[in-house]
């Protein structure tokens, strides 16, 4: 492979063509009209303009990046996150026209795209599953019957769904009729499949993510975890690696199921296996992402190992270099998101310019990210405008090393969610490690975020006094001691 186009923008674009760069492949670029400037544009050695900005009429048109690929000679095409990434057809497609593409193959992406069809492809393999049933169900009575089995709480979910939508937990029997009603027309309207199955509903869950590596012969690997219980709303806010709360011995286990399901739908490249964890550190096993995730940084400074070159080397059929017994965790990562967003103002999109954008650096510090100072943030797209990551001896080491990086982070002209993060790395239930994935629901409120910078706004008073006050005794002793020069002078 010696050119490939990247089907995505952002952020994400630019990190996979700096590795493309870094292995001597050409790169090419896609774009819409909002994002002319952007540095994975300007970095790519070609750009090929797909159409308006909204991603419909860009970035989400097949036929348009096909012939994009094809103009340009590009050899790969490369999904990134989100888009296309995970659009078993596209993969088809992109096959079907003699490309390679890095990811998957079809197959996989579309079983792991039906939660019940991925439960049917695992059921063999002796992977822990939530108690729960394997069928969609549309009949209330069936579903009364099956819950009183498996006890209440329960939890409705959308097989076509995932990221927690279309999920509904009920209580008791007597809500059971209006929310599987619900929950059916939901998902008819979000996903065009009304199908929906029952799980025993875990309460509160740490959520842990495996992410896996295969090649073409039959080697998998597991790169150990990923903590992402930290989120709001079913949006990732801060992730880790390793967790805090995982033994070797449940991190062995979790990595050998992650590997099963992987094998399970004859997996190709790197993917992520999650899980839920309980009080009792019993895990489950959730649903398997077919694609490059967000939050991959931090699995890659823990294993030393590049995930999109990786992908680039599976793709173009070479074995793994290196087998399970050759990994091994060093040190710990964590990853802020950085969003457009005010977290002051129910995490309301943020719009404007970014007149002032200075990154943090330093040893430990990474930031992932797709724009420049002075640039718009376009209102079209998703949101997130960087990825800030540190990375540490240990996990006290990352926190603060965060935290200032966090401070040393300088954005003007819309607000973002670093304060946020800051909050979360700050927060005792944080930094103590003992937290699930209701944190941010229980832990988190504009007023909370408030008290904190007016505390902080004291401090920097009380501080700037202080330095005041010793200014102005320094001056007074230096004209007394000039002085008293002057006077020894004459
Ligand atoms: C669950 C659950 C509790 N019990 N399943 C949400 C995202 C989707 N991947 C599955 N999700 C959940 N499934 C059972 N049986 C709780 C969640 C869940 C969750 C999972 C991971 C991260 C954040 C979450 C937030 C709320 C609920």
């Amino acid at each position: 492979m010696r050119k490939i186009l990247v089907a995505n923008r952002g952020e994400i674009a630019f990190r996979i063509m700096r590795t493309a760069r870094k292995m001597g492949i050409k790169t090419v670029a896609v774009y819409s009209e909002a994002d002319r400037q952007s540095p994975h544009v300007k970095f790519a050695d070609e750009a090929v303009l797909l159409g308006p900005a909204p991603s419909s009429e860009s970035y989400l048109v097949m036929d348009k990046i096909i012939k994009a690929a094809k103009d340009t000679g590009a050899e790969g095409i490369h999904p990134g996150y989100g888009f296309l990434s995970e659009n078993a057809i596209f993969a088809q497609i992109v096959e079907d026209a003699g490309i390679t593409f890095i990811g998957p193959k079809p197959h996989a992406i579309q079983v792991m795209g039906n939660k019940l069809a991925a439960k049917e492809a695992v059921r063999d393999y002796d992977i822990p599953m939530v108690p729960g049933i394997e069928e969609a169900i549309t009949d209330v009575a069936l579903a009364e019957k099956i819950a009183n089995e498996i006890g209440f709480p329960i939890l409705i979910k959308a097989a076509a769904g995932g990221g927690g939508k279309g999920m509904r937990v009920v209580e008791n029997n007597k809500e059971l009729p209006e929310q599987m009603n619900r929950a059916i027309s939901e998902a008819e309207a979000a996903f065009g499949d009304g199908s929906v199955f029952i799980e025993k509903y875990v309460g509160s869950p740490r959520h842990i993510e495996i992410q896996v590596l295969a090649d073409t012969h039959g080697n998998i690997v597991h790169l150990f975890e990923r903590e992402c219980s930290v989120q709001r709303r079913h949006q990732k806010v801060v992730e880790e690696a390793p967790s805090a709360v995982l033994t070797p011995a449940i991190r062995e286990k979790m990595g050998d199921a992650a590997i099963k399901v992987a094998k399970a739908c004859d997996y190709v490249g790197a993917g992520t296996v999650e899980f839920l964890l309980d009080e009792n550190k019993n895990f489950y096993f959730l649903e398997m992402n077919t694609r490059l995730q967000v939050e991959h940084p931090v699995s890659e400074l823990i294993s030393g190992i590049d995930l999109v070159e990786q992908q680039i080397k599976v793709a173009r059929g070479e074995k793994l270099e290196f087998a399970q017994k050759d990994l091994k965790i060093t040190g710990h990562a964590l990853e802020v998101r950085v969003y457009a967003e005010d977290s002051l103002a129910d995490f309301m999109p943020s719009i404007g310019t970014l007149s002032t954008y200075q990154t943090p650096v330093g040893e430990g510090i990474r930031v992932d990210d797709g724009f420049e100072e002075g640039m718009e943030v376009p209102i079209y797209y998703d949101p997130m405008i960087s990825k800030l990551i540190t990375y540490g001896k240990n996990r006290d080491e990352a926190i603060q090393l965060m935290i200032e990086a966090i401070d040393n982070y300088k954005v003007e002209g819309i607000s973002t969610t670093l304060p946020f993060g800051k909050f979360v790395c700050e927060h005792e239930a944080f930094t103590s490690g003992k937290f699930d994935t209701h944190f941010v629901k229980n832990f988190y409120s504009p007023e909370e975020l408030e008290k904190k910078y007016a505390e902080e706004r004291k401090i920097a008073a009380v501080v700037g006094l202080q330095l005041y006050l010793e200014n102005q005794k320094n001056l007074k002793t230096a004209k007394a001691v000039s002085s008293n020069w002057q006077k020894s002078r004459t």
